[in-house]
């Protein structure tokens, strides 16, 4: 830690860990300075916090000067969910929003006058997660995605990846979101769920992480439909891409060079194999076409292999999305909540032409049991932000199937 201290207002710089945090410490010279309340924030309390966990912050340095505080108060207003003690001008609360670095001037009040201090306070997602919008069609709140496809480590950092990054998680196999490695394989859908659902205990929160529901995967996929800069031009037609799925190289690729398989052995070579796409909070997210299959929460248990939920008739075949949302369920508003707020891109002209994918029946009737989505390296034109497969057992492992977890706070 590197303190800089410049007599001028005394500003104070803090260099700790990976971030730079700053306090500005000002007082009111109007005011007897002997008398109102001196107040200082440092970044040693943490001046980053994550949306949906407890924060708590007390001042480095407060003194009210035997006069108890009138008020204290902040400009501009903290985060929903923040609030400021009107005894010490601590913060404390769990932030119900995320929020940008920013700057509030806390400033506090006794009989004497008032005095001011800054702190720079950050609400994000958790580490390797970014935020996807709230969907109201879709009926999702805001809540934070895996940046990557998820990879094993040992560790929440991502500092150490498992030996073997594939199979059920244990107490060894963490699911982290970074960009090095191959995806986390081999891992059947109940397992994906119990490595996301781990994620709970390491951040000391309950029900918080878990695999991305279909639901999520949706209103990620259409928020991807919406940025206009996803799609290109292609001669007159629109067009999105559909990540790594040329099957060239055979195998997933790591996510550490935009738009570059690296670690595999070629490079992507035109729009339709680029790899990431942004969503409307400006963050960048990887793979969510092609590379990896990956689960969603769309697993039924009882009984098996028959869905609940979700489409009743899709016989084995591989389909334009709406052509095969009209043969799995011809009554588009059943079950749940219509087929095509399931399944489909909210312009249903759209097709695998234009890089959203397909859909793959079951050779079960009322598919096989559980869902997953995006496609993968080999897929071609069947991957694609949209893809859905139902012909797989959740019990299946394989070499090209992973799983992304979610973070709803
Ligand atoms: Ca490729
Ligand atoms: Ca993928």
């Amino acid at each position: 830690m590197k303190l800089f201290f410049l007599l001028s207002g005394l500003m104070i710089w803090l260099c700790a860990c990976e971030e730079l945090h700053y306090v500005t410490v000002t007082y009111n010279t109007s005011e007897n300075n002997s008398s109102v309340p001196t107040l200082s924030y440092s970044s040693s309390t943490g001046n980053s916090g994550i949306v949906g966990i407890v924060m708590n912050i007390a001042p480095s340095t407060f003194d009210d000067k035997q006069s108890h505080l009138i008020n204290c108060s902040s400009s501009p207003a903290l985060p929903l969910g923040l609030s400021l003690s009107s005894s010490d001008c601590s913060i404390t609360g769990t932030p119900a929003v995320i929020s940008g670095p920013t700057t509030y001037t806390i400033t506090a009040t006794n009989a004497a006058g008032s005095s001011s201090a800054s702190i720079n306070l950050t609400t994000s997602c958790p580490n390797g997660f970014i935020s996807v919008d709230a969907d109201p069609l879709l009926g999702v709140g805001t809540f934070c995605i895996m940046k990557y496809e998820a990879r094993c480590a040992t560790s929440l950092d991502g500092a150490s990846p498992c030996l073997l990054s594939e199979g059920a998680p244990d107490d060894f196999k963490i699911a982290v979101a970074i960009p090095e490695g191959r995806p986390w394989s081999r891992i059947e859908a109940q397992d994906a769920v119990l490595a996301c659902q781990n994620l709970n205990a390491l951040y000391n929160v309950s029900n918080k992480f878990d695999l991305i529901s279909n639901t999520e995967w949706m209103a990620t996929a259409r928020n991807i439909e919406l940025e206009n800069s996803n799609w290109t031009d292609d001669g007159g037609v629109l067009k999105l891409n559909r990540g790594h799925s040329d099957n060239s190289p055979n195998t997933s690729c790591d996510s550490t060079l935009p738009n570059v398989e690296t670690n595999c052995s070629t490079a992507g070579s035109d729009f339709s194999q680029k790899r990431t796409h942004t969503l409307s909070s400006n963050e960048v997210i990887w793979d969510f076409a092609g590379n990896m299959h990956e689960w969603t929460d769309w697993i039924v248990e009882t009984p098996l292999n028959v869905f609940t939920v979700g489409p009743q008739n899709c016989p084995l075949a591989l389909r334009e999305i709406q052509a095969k949302i009209t043969e799995c369920d011809p009554d588009l508003g059943a079950p749940f909540p219509s087929v095509s707020e399931i399944a489909s891109p909210l312009d249903v002209t759209l097709n695998s032409s234009r890089g959203v994918g397909r859909i793959f029946g079951s050779d079960t009737p009322g598919g096989k049991g559980a869902a997953h989505r995006g496609g993968d390296y080999r897929d071609t034109v069947i991957s694609g932000i949209y893809m859905l497969s139902l012909n797989v057992l959740q019990t299946t492992k394989a070499s090209n199937l992973g799983f992304r977890c979610v973070y709803r706070p």
